[in-house]
């Protein structure tokens, strides 16, 4: 049974109030820690940490140094890749398989690769005419934001803390980080490898608790917050622009989506199907880029939907450990609910199953888990609520359709704009229906292929404000104008 405290000033604290949540693992229902739960004195106690620490050594370590301190960082983490894979396992209930390729390098990987962007990327100068001849040169320079507020989600929780606190510190910042209360593990024991390493005290701390009324809410409304920067569901951000608001805060938001495939007639079908099975129900559909909705075109859907339900039926859910295992549960019983509350709700809408729709038989120690069925279904209108809503669970619907425009309308009709794959052979068509797709990301013949140096976000509700490689900076450093009249 795991303790896990808050990490306030290179330091493992606990709450004062005394109160503490469970953690729990989804793969069996099991009790496996107890958190401590920030109030306001602790978020406080956190900021407040953050503030001294850019006033510190920390505010005046040479970037050459800091970046050095960042690739000791994702070092460590290299070094305790065990430790993290479990413990992201335990949490998530996500295979190791997908764990040991993704969140936890990944987790390591965001801090050297903005370490290194950092030190690279100019400003601009410009030299402007004067009326006495002598003119007049200005230059840019990056500051530091200040103390940058990290809000993470669940379903990737290393990866996306720190591809939000890797940039934050390499431009200088300091970090108060809230965690999703279901997955508190790995953010914690980044806390142990920062002192390990030397990153000084108050430069990164962790608050447990949960969004209103919680640990969330009280850091999204402190005064001493410079910058807050939010992965979660869309609802959520809603909220924390209405708290950032009454100061003026900077937000970047990276939301929810409803994310389209789209595979036409002339695609590479191994590789259409290969990757739908891994966009659709990979981290058991609870990843934001995944697809959800997928269009084929007419002369290939009957097989496109055969194959997938074959490649469906082939998942193996199962334990974390077991290197067979493709699918772990959801997250809690909760999400558990809301995703099963879709399954009813695309019969009710006249939806026919291809394959699941309701919860597997697993084994006597898995039982009391989040467990569900990979699921696919056909025959839904283009209103329906599992065509429209985010479900964030391991299920899709595949309709037909005739033309490219017909393609491009559907892919685009929807309230978010996250991501979308396109399968074809045809380089042509690629590159025009990608053009035209309202979406932050899109993939052609693959999905979450990452490239850290691009940018990243959604349009229309899936985000506000782009980061990954330079963009990143636009977020986390304030860019100041200094004209030398000469
Ligand atoms: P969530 O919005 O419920 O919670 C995210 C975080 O916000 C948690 O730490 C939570 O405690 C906190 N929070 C909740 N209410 C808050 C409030 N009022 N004030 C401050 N903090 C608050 O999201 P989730 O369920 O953890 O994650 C799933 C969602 O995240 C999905 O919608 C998914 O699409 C989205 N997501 C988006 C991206 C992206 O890059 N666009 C990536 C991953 C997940
Ligand atoms: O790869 C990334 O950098 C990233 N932010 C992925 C988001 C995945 C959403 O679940």
């Amino acid at each position: 049974m795991r303790e896990v405290k808050h990490f306030i000033n290179g330091e493992f604290v606990g709450s004062a109030s005394g109160k503490l949540f469970d953690n729990i693992n989804p793969a069996t229902g099991q009790k496996i820690g107890i958190v401590h739960e920030a109030g306001a004195p602790e978020v406080d106690a956190a900021v407040t940490a953050a503030q001294a620490a850019l006033q510190g050594d920390w505010g005046k370590m040479p970037l050459a140094e800091r970046a050095d301190l960042l690739h000791k960082l994702a070092d460590g983490i290299t070094a305790r890749f065990d430790e993290f894979l479990e413990a992201e396992c335990l949490d998530t209930g996500k295979p190791q398989k997908l764990a040991c390729h993704i969140d936890i390098p990944r987790g390591a990987a965001n801090f050297k690769v903005f370490a290194d962007v950092v030190k690279n990327v100019p400003t601009e100068s410009f030299m402007l005419d004067t009326p006495d001849g002598a003119g007049a040169l200005n230059y840019s320079l990056r500051k530091p934001k200040g103390v940058i507020a990290v809000i993470s989600p669940w379903n990737l929780p290393l990866l996306l803390m720190t591809w939000k606190v890797g940039p934050a510190l390499a431009c200088g910042n300091t970090v108060v980080v809230k965690p999703s209360e279901e997955t508190p593990f790995t953010t914690a024991l980044l806390g142990e490898v920062m002192n390990e390493v030397g990153i000084p005290k108050g430069v990164y701390n962790v608050i447990h608790g949960f969004g209103p009324n919680s640990a969330g809410e009280f850091l999204t409304r402190h005064k001493g917050v410079d910058g807050i920067t939010f992965t979660g569901e869309t609802g959520t951000g809603s909220a924390i622009m209405k708290a950032a608001a009454d100061d003026i805060t900077d937000i970047s938001f990276e939301l929810g989506g409803k994310n389209p495939a789209i595979v036409f007639a002339d695609c590479d079908m191994d590789k259409a199907i290969e990757g739908t099975l891994r966009s659709a129900f990979a981290n058991c559909g609870q990843v934001c880029l995944g697809t959800e909705r997928v269009y084929v075109e007419r002369p290939v859907y009957d097989a496109f939907v055969s194959r997938l339900k074959a490649g469906t039926e082939n998942l193996k859910l199962g334990k974390w450990d077991d290197p067979e295992t493709d699918m772990g549960p959801l997250i809690s019983q909760e999400h558990r609910e809301k995703v099963l509350s879709y399954y009813q709700k695309a019969v009710d809408e006249g939806g026919t199953v291809v394959t699941g729709g309701g919860t597997p038989e697993m084994s006597a120690d898995l039982a009391q888990g989040a467990w569900v069925e990979p699921t696919i279904w056909t025959g839904l209108s283009d209103d329906a609520a599992c065509v429209r809503e985010e479900i964030f669970g391991p299920c899709c619907h595949i309709r037909p359709f005739d033309t490219e425009e017909e393609a491009i309308e559907l892919a685009n009709s929807t309230e978010y704009g996250l991501a979308t794959a396109i399968w074809t052979e045809n380089v042509s068509r690629a590159h025009r229906v990608a053009g035209r797709i309202d979406a932050g990301i899109v993939w052609v013949n693959s999905w979450f292929l990452r490239d850290l140096r691009t940018p990243f976000g959604g349009a229309k509700q899936s985000g506000i404000g782009r980061e990954g490689g330079v963009h990143s900076l636009e977020f986390y450093t304030e860019l100041k104008n200094i004209c030398i009249k000469l």
